[in-house]
């Protein structure tokens, strides 16, 4: 069976996958999902009817990025995208976290700007504030380090 990754071009989340498999050597099928009329096809393999859904070799079904990554990590280890310290893991995964968190809001704006006079002034502003919040933190960050953790490694938070 071959390994599938159902995927939407524009998802940040899906991005994370796609570099991660690409970064991994890992060969598989790319599966673009019309996110505005999803197919019986994804929705019986995803609950939450998002992308991405990793499907591996086995027949395993794997859904939300974070837990992909993870996974993914886990079983093919190499290159390794998450440090093996537990605390250090953790930041790792709160930066993550956090990039998630920003690359939402944006693609929350973004879809806003679509609904023209439609798009509702409280949700811009939540997402304005939220981005506006965000940003400063990763630029800070950032001007201390080369990655978003201390090291010569690119982590899953830089992927985010
Ligand atoms: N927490 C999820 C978020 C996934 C997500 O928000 N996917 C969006 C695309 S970026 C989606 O599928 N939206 C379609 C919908 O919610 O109907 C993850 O990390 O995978």
């Amino acid at each position: 069976m071959n390994r599938t990754l159902y995927y939407h071009q524009q998802s940040n989340f899906s991005r994370k996958i796609r570099i991660l498999l690409i970064e991994k050597n890992l060969d598989c099928e790319f599966k673009e999902i019309n996110l505005a009329n999803k197919p019986p096809e994804f929705l019986e393999i995803s609950p939450i009817g998002q992308v991405p859904v990793f499907v591996d070799q086995d027949g395993r079904v794997i859904w939300d990025s974070t837990l992909i990554a993870e996974y993914l990590d886990e079983t093919y280890p190499q290159p390794s995208f998450y440090p093996s310290a537990p605390h250090i893991r953790l930041e790792c995964r709160k930066w993550e976290q956090l990039a998630d968190t920003l690359g939402d809001n944006i693609i929350g704006l973004w879809v806003l700007d679509f609904m023209g006079d439609l798009a509702p002034a409280y949700y811009r502003k939540k997402y304005e504030t939220l981005i506006n919040r965000l940003l400063p933190i990763f630029d800070g960050q950032l001007r201390s380090t080369k990655y978003l953790l201390e090291g010569e490694t690119w982590t899953a938070a830089d992927v985010a």
